[in-house]
């Protein structure tokens, strides 16, 4: 039958990709979204997506959220604390996992995360020096289905968005990017913001001939990665 055919060509596609579903925080489980939007329930703290294929183009808006605009809810999370995100399911064991973070000016339905507001708290490219292997941040995501992140302690408090971003590396010269947002409250006593040079605007924090991007894993020479974007801010003040 032809609605099985159609079916049976789809199911691959939805097995091999992925996206963050929920997040645990300080032992709290908050359901994020498990697709396709539009949708009007449950709310959740995520913002929702369309579905669990990749962005590839660096400038495509999908790149910043996956689509998705302002959620219903969000989740308290001190300062120190972790941010745990929960894939249900992800295949691809060559990559960089990048965890972002964009402080909201004010209330989360008026924020969208426009602008170069947007610092990495968090990621792992690739260890040992060999890009054709399974030593990358999301080979232990395939692994564990998780990926814990600490909130920098002396981060300013305030609403922030949280951006987990799966970069797939499999395919010669296609990356593949999987990025999505939740509503996270900042709580503590801290001050501190990152530095100019570590805030980006999303889409646009690396061009697509980036080499951390746009690179052969099977046929490159390089033995070392560095994930688009440049290094974490730490939490240190400035
Ligand atoms: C918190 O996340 C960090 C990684 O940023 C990890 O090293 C640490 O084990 C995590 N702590 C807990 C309690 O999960
Ligand atoms: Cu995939």
């Amino acid at each position: 039958m032809r609605y099985d055919i159609f079916a049976l060509a789809l199911a691959p596609l939805v097995a091999g990709h992925g996206a963050v579903t929920s997040y645990i925080i300080g032992g709290t489980t908050y359901p994020g979204y498990t697709g396709f939007s539009p949708s009007s329930s449950p709310k959740t703290i995520q913002y929702q997506w369309p579905d669990y294929n990749p962005t590839m183009v660096v400038t495509d808006a999908k790149m910043r959220c996956n689509g998705g605009k302002s959620a219903d809810l969000s989740a308290p999370v001190a300062a120190g604390q972790n941010v745990t995100a929960v894939w249900p399911q992800w295949t691809h064991a060559q990559g960089p996992v990048m965890v972002w973070l964009f402080k909201c000016p004010g209330d989360f339905a008026s924020c969208s995360g426009e602008g170069k507001g947007w610092f990495k708290i968090d990621q792992m490219g690739m260890w040992g020096t060999q890009l054709n292997s399974e030593n990358w941040g999301t080979a232990i995501v395939m692994k564990n289905l998780k990926w814990s992140s600490e909130i920098p302690k002396n981060l300013a408090p305030g609403n922030y968005l949280i951006r987990h971003e799966l970069l797939a590396l499999h395919q010669a010269n296609t990356p593949q990017f999987y990025p999505e947002c939740a509503q996270i409250v900042v709580s503590g006593s801290g001050s501190a913001s990152p530095p100019a040079e570590k805030l980006f605007s999303i889409p646009g924090y690396a061009p697509q001939n980036d080499p951390g991007v746009t690179v052969d894993i099977y046929t490159s020479k390089a033995t070392t990665y560095s994930p688009p974007g440049g290094d974490v801010w730490s939490g240190f003040q400035y």
